[in-house]
């Protein structure tokens, strides 16, 4: 592709491919159904083709918001060629469901505040808050819920039930963790006698990318197998945590809380509305709460244990989305710095990796044991202008398009040689390459 201006319209091109009337679907094929934190990016770059499709794209996530105020991570297609995934999940055994849809029983990273926040800046005054004004009781009993169920000991960190809550799907503290404390004796048997290849008959992503570039037959198991346990307890929060072994505190989702507590404040503000005290408070605790995930040693940030309050040592890119959160120590920030910018861990030919090379558990085309991703990007591009590294951030940036401009809008990347992995034509890719460009 040779100019910006090629690249965009390619850009718009599979944002209106992917346009499902209300909603965007991530990829074809592959995610045919509605991801919350891909329309809340998908948001973000279609507010400068058509705001009024961008606020549909946001409304319709709080179409499937549950009655205890969780918006769940997926909201599915109703085709009747979807029956299994939506019976995978069985969203309608807990009383909270809504009638309307089903919906996966877990959530994903609250980022919609910002997204409502960008999309409100291109509306008038007047529309902007009537935007802000209508989506905010919606939006508070969200981030309530956030806090009354993920945060039973009001630590001021939110805990996360299942590796797909954190949107790093197959990211390696999440996968240590499941495969030491939830692998089932079936599934061990499965691994021992090696008929893991079976899995490949449900399996609808390595029917779309070379199993090379996703999880394991056996992770994937174990995945299902968590799902399977937690429907069984009709998504009761206090019914899964009794007794279990496992959930963490990770630092991503409660780095993307922080800054999007912060937005929330700001939309409360502009619209004139008070927030509920509790909450406020809740948000006070976790901007303090975030520095018990800081390890001096190594200069960097970790998920924890949310039992044994451990934290958990394998470096990921997760550890450095405190400086999206903001707020951090300045010395925190210039080792996460000179950490992201360091060759032989994160700055690589097309950064920033899922996993730093030097880590054991690197893989260059895995999914998020190893490539760049264009949101993680953009979460950090975001942070370190906010941080004072404006250069840094110019220069991901640049990096970030030039990756796309060569490969196309893949899911992810190669970040050793650039190629494009995953699913083609992806839907996030392409609308923060838009926002990249428009900035
Ligand atoms: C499960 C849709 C989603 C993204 C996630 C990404 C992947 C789903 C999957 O695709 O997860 O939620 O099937 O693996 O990891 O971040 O939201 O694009």
């Amino acid at each position: 592709m040779s100019t910006h201006e090629d690249l965009l319209s390619a850009c718009v091109k599979v944002l209106e491919q992917n346009d499902r009337g209300d909603h965007t679907q991530p990829a074809s094929g592959l995610y045919p159904h509605q991801w919350l934190w891909d329309s809340c990016f998908i948001a973000i770059g279609l507010r400068h083709i058509d705001v009024s499709r961008a606020q549909k794209e946001i409304n319709s996530l709080f179409h499937g918001q549950w009655a205890n105020g969780m918006l769940p991570h997926i909201i599915f297609n109703p085709s009747k060629s979807y029956k299994l995934d939506r019976d995978m999940w069985r969203s309608w055994v807990s009383p909270y469901s809504p009638d309307t849809h089903s919906t996966s029983g877990i959530t994903q990273p609250p980022v919609i505040a910002q997204a409502i926040w960008l999309v409100g800046e291109k509306l008038g005054k007047t529309e902007r808050i009537k935007w802000f004004k209508q989506l905010l009781p919606k939006l508070v009993k969200h981030h309530q819920w956030l806090y009354e169920e993920r945060d039973p000991h009001n630590e001021g960190l939110t805990l996360q039930i299942h590796p797909y809550e954190t949107g790093l799907d197959s990211t390696p503290p999440w996968l240590l963790q499941l495969h030491e404390h939830s692998k089932p004796w079936w599934i061990a048997g499965i691994e021992w006698s090696r008929l893991d290849s079976i899995v490949n008959v449900v399996r609808r992503d390595t029917r779309h990318a070379p199993p090379g570039q996703r999880m394991t037959n056996i992770d994937a198991l174990l995945y299902w197998d968590v799902i399977r346990r937690f429907r069984r307890k009709q998504w009761d929060i206090s019914r899964i945590l009794h007794r279990s072994l496992f959930c963490i505190e990770d630092v991503s989702f409660n780095s993307m809380l922080i800054r999007n507590n912060k937005i929330l404040c700001k939309i409360a503000n502009e619209a004139r509305v008070k927030l509920p005290e509790d909450l406020l408070m809740s948000m006070k605790k976790s901007e303090k709460a975030l520095s018990q995930l800081w390890d001096d040693g190594t200069g960097q940030y970790y998920s924890r244990d949310f039992i044994t309050h451990e934290l958990l040592p394998e470096q990921t890119i997760a550890g450095l989305t405190p400086l999206y959160a903001g707020g951090i120590p300045k010395e925190h920030s210039k080792r996460l710095v000179e950490l992201l910018t360091d060759h032989r861990k994160y700055w690589l030919n097309h950064p920033v990796p899922s996993v730093p090379m030097n880590s054991k558990y690197f893989s260059a085309e895995r999914y998020w044991q190893g490539p760049s991703w264009v949101n993680t990007n953009w979460l950090l591009i975001d942070g370190l202008k906010r941080n004072g590294n404006k250069e840094v951030a110019d220069e991901l940036a640049l990096k970030t398009v030039d990756m796309v401009a060569r490969a196309g809008a893949s899911e992810y990347f190669s970040p050793i040689d650039g190629r494009g992995l995953g699913a083609s034509n992806f839907s996030w890719t392409a609308a923060l390459i838009i926002d990249l460009l428009s900035d």
